[in-house]
């Protein structure tokens, strides 16, 4: 597979991919779009068991690409629901519901539907040089690509509040601190810690744990009762499945376990 705006590969269990627009900050095109969509098809057809996610160069990525649209004065209106209908609703959708933790490497600024994206991930690492910035309201936009969802649940009204119509730059350190990501790192162990997690969790109970997202997803609509069947239904069949039986013999036998991911 051969992309021009993303690096990608699938191996060992582990898929990568890279955004790939250094020069702009890895900011999303169309055909960036088009390429992650293709590669989190072959991710969940293929035999990955987690995908890491990260940005080339100095940025994770600064949103949507500004340049991508003619917003000259006489050009045509655009119409911005379409480009999220398309692109960003499908992506954010993707990663969420693929059945295997993302893990999401922040290595730089994450900028507007950047900032969305990466926080649509499962777990968030971020350089401690990273930033999240909610752009938007500088040019006059509502946060998208999720934001608005993922922000009042992770760091509560008022900082989502503060983040959004401000658009100040939240540091990786403080957005550890208020929970908004797992984890900030020095900058030169980002990767190392995203590669060794990434090799944990391709030899993990990955139906267990593609299970254990879907449920904590599922928590922010359900009702306590709603949720306790849910928790049921999923305990049942991943019962039925090797990766159960294998956890609970090789704790036996005092041993590590020898998932197969079923
Ligand atoms: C860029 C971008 C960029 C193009 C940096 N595009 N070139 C929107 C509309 C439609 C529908 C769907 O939803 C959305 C969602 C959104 O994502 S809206 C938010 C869009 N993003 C932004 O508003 C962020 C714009 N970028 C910035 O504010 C800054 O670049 C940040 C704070 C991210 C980084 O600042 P610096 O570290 O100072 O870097 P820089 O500004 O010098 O950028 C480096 C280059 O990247 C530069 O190009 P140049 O040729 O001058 O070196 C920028 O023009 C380019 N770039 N973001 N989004």
């Amino acid at each position: 597979m051969s992309y021009q705006n993303i690096l990608y590969s699938l191996a060992d269990g582990i898929a990568r991919i890279t955004l790939n627009r250094p020069e702009k900050l890895n900011a999303f095109n169309a055909a960036m779009h088009g390429e992650l969509r293709d590669a989190l098809i072959h991710t969940r057809a293929g035999k990955a068991r987690v995908l890491l996610l990260s940005g080339a160069g100095r940025g994770f990525c600064a949103g949507q690409d500004l340049d991508e649209r003619d917003l000259s004065p006489g050009a045509p209106a655009p119409d911005l629901g379409h480009g999220l209908e398309m692109h960003y609703k499908p992506l954010v959708l993707a990663l969420r519901t693929l059945p295997m933790p993302v893990i999401c490497a922040v290595n730089g600024v994450a900028a507007g539907a950047g900032a969305s994206v990466a926080l649509a991930c499962d777990i968030v690492l971020a350089a401690r040089s990273a930033s999240f910035i909610q752009a938007f309201c500088k040019l006059g936009l509502v946060p998208d690509a999720g934001s608005t969802n993922y922000l009042p649940r992770l760091i509560g009204t008022a900082r989502a509040m503060g983040l959004s119509l401000l658009g100040d730059k939240l540091p990786a350190e403080q957005a550890e601190q208020w929970g908004l990501i797992w984890k900030c790192l020095p900058d030169e162990q980002l990767m190392l810690e995203a590669e060794r997690l990434a090799l944990h969790f391709s030899s993990g109970p990955t139906k267990g744990l593609a299970r254990t997202k879907q449920a904590i997803y599922a928590s922010a609509d359900n009702t306590l009762e709603q949720q306790l069947d849910l928790e049921c239904a999923y305990q049942r069949d991943i019962g039925l499945g090797h990766d159960y039986r294998e956890g609970v013999n090789a704790f036996k036998e005092k041993r590590p376990a020898r998932f197969s991911g079923d």
